[in-house]
């Protein structure tokens, strides 16, 4: 999964973002900028961005269009797996430290009806992505505490490695019971082997629980790093 080749680009996120601190992010416009098949039609600009990672059918799309209250900006799929694509919406806000950014969907992995050598493509697109993405300010890591995988755990700790500290977000929140979620929201900590300090933040595309929070991760972790 993690060719030793590869030379990572000093990234610049060191800090774990805190959770629900600043004030509410007031959206202006969110609008769908590209989709790039590889890192070399990726923007070439210094816009920030925050780039969504999580497997397929986790719910990132919907969280997407959930953050960015739109319905159907990013494309939600009944169809695990069909995004092979890294999708970058360009994002306004009235927030003075957050004007403009980009909110990058890259492609899920773990779908295990996609072609091998579809997947096979995954683990280097991603590499290339977080080696030379160099105005990447924050990862959100979507997991569905419903659905823990081992590929959940290894992305994870992957991504540690970089030197990125995760957004961590338990998706689909409005499927579990309220009187499970405690324990559901351990046993996701459990899998990722998070320690006491490292926030989880619990969202629901239907419910929009979760939303303001992980808003206010963004915004911090995005601030924080200038
Ligand atoms: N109940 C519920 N379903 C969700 C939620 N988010 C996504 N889904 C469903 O999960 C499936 C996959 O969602 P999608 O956003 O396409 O996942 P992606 O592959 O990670 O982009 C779709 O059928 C969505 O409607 C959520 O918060 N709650
Ligand atoms: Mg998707």
């Amino acid at each position: 999964m993690r060719p030793s080749t590869v030379r990572y680009a000093p990234l610049r996120i060191r800090k774990a973002a805190r959770v629900g601190d600043g004030p509410i992010v007031k959206l202006l416009s969110a609008d769908f900028l590209k989709s790039c098949a590889s890192t070399a039609q990726c923007p070439r600009d210094t816009v920030p961005e925050v780039a969504c990672v999580g497997r397929s059918n986790v719910g990132k799309s919907s969280l997407i269009n959930a953050l960015l209250n739109r319905k159907a900006l990013a494309k939600v799929s009944g169809t695990p797996g069909k995004t092979r694509l890294i999708n970058y919406f360009v994002v306004h806000t009235a927030d003075s430290s957050l004007r403009r950014f980009y909110l990058v969907d890259l492609p899920g992995y773990g779908y295990a009806k996609v072609a091998k050598s579809v997947r096979e493509q995954w683990a280097p697109l991603m590499e290339t992505y977080f080696a030379e993405r160099t105005q990447l300010r924050s990862v959100v890591f979507l997991v569905d505490a419903r659905v823990l995988q081992p590929q959940d755990a290894l992305t994870h700790r992957w991504l540690r490695e970089m030197g990125l500290e995760p957004i961590i977000v338990a998706t689909k929140i409005d499927k579990v019971a309220r009187s499970q979620r405690s324990r559901s929201l351990a046993a996701l900590r459990a899998h990722l082997q998070l320690n006491e300090s490292i926030p989880v933040i619990a969202c629901s595309a239907v419910s929009r629980e979760g939303i303001e929070v992980l808003w206010g991760a963004i915004r911090s972790a995005v601030v924080d790093d200038r």
